[in-house]
């Protein structure tokens, strides 16, 4: 089982690194991995689980995050809709996931980004894609396309960032954090001023 123990956190080298490809047929370890890197998921936000291991909850992870340099993303984002508890909004293993088309709109969460490797809030909006497509493999190395908006999409793009060595606050107006792009849209958070 993975735990916070096994998350590297910034500073460490590895998440500076562009991550490589992986081939297929996977081998056993990959696909063991990305099973683990979504249950931890799962279990960060099952609030028995997450207290009893100490887990800080998240909503996506990559395998660079856990010390392995290979483009693989777990993704699991809790239903929007609080009827249908169990059930999942976006929840996927992608392997070699790559943005094929985004819109221009851009969008950002109200409240910043939280990262499993960063022990630390950095306040600032982290401009994004409003919709993406992606396009990845799955474990039986097919082909998939999915067309991603709002917050899975964020959630998606800040995991393919570290595939890239790239982290969320790279991606911050350093001289003003809290500037918002001309006619960007804020996802999210109170709708006051
Ligand atoms: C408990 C149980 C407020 C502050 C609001 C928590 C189940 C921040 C938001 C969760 C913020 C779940 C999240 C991300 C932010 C903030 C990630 C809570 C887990 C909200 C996910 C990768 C950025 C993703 C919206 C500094 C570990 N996740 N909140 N950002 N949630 N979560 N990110 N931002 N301000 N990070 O962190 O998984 S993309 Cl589901
Ligand atoms: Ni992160």
């Amino acid at each position: 089982m993975l735990t916070m123990e096994n998350v590297i956190r910034e500073g460490h080298p590895t998440l500076r690194k562009v991550a490589e490809e992986v081939t297929f047929p996977l081998d056993e370890k990959e696909i063991e991995l990305a099973e683990e890197m979504l249950q931890f998921l799962k279990n960060s936000q099952d609030p028995e689980i997450a207290e009893k291991y100490e887990l800080r909850a998240g909503v996506g992870i990559a395998a660079p995050q856990v010390n392995v340099s290979k483009r693989i993303i777990a993704v699991h984002i809790p239903s929007s809709d609080p009827e249908e508890k169990p059930e999942s909004d976006f929840s996927e293993i992608l392997y070699n996931p790559k943005i094929v088309s985004h819109s221009v709109q851009q969008t950002c969460l109200a409240d910043g980004e939280g990262c499993l490797s960063v022990d630390r809030e950095v306040p600032g909006y982290v401009p994004r894609h409003k919709r993406i497509t992606v396009e990845y493999f799955d474990k039986d190395g097919k082909k998939q396309k999915k067309r991603l908006r709002e917050f899975p999409a964020i959630v998606t793009q800040h995991e393919i960032d570290h595939l890239n060595g790239v982290m969320f606050y790279d991606r911050i107006d350093k001289d003003n954090p809290l500037a918002l792009p001309d006619g960007i849209e804020v996802l999210g958070g109170s709708e006051e001023e």
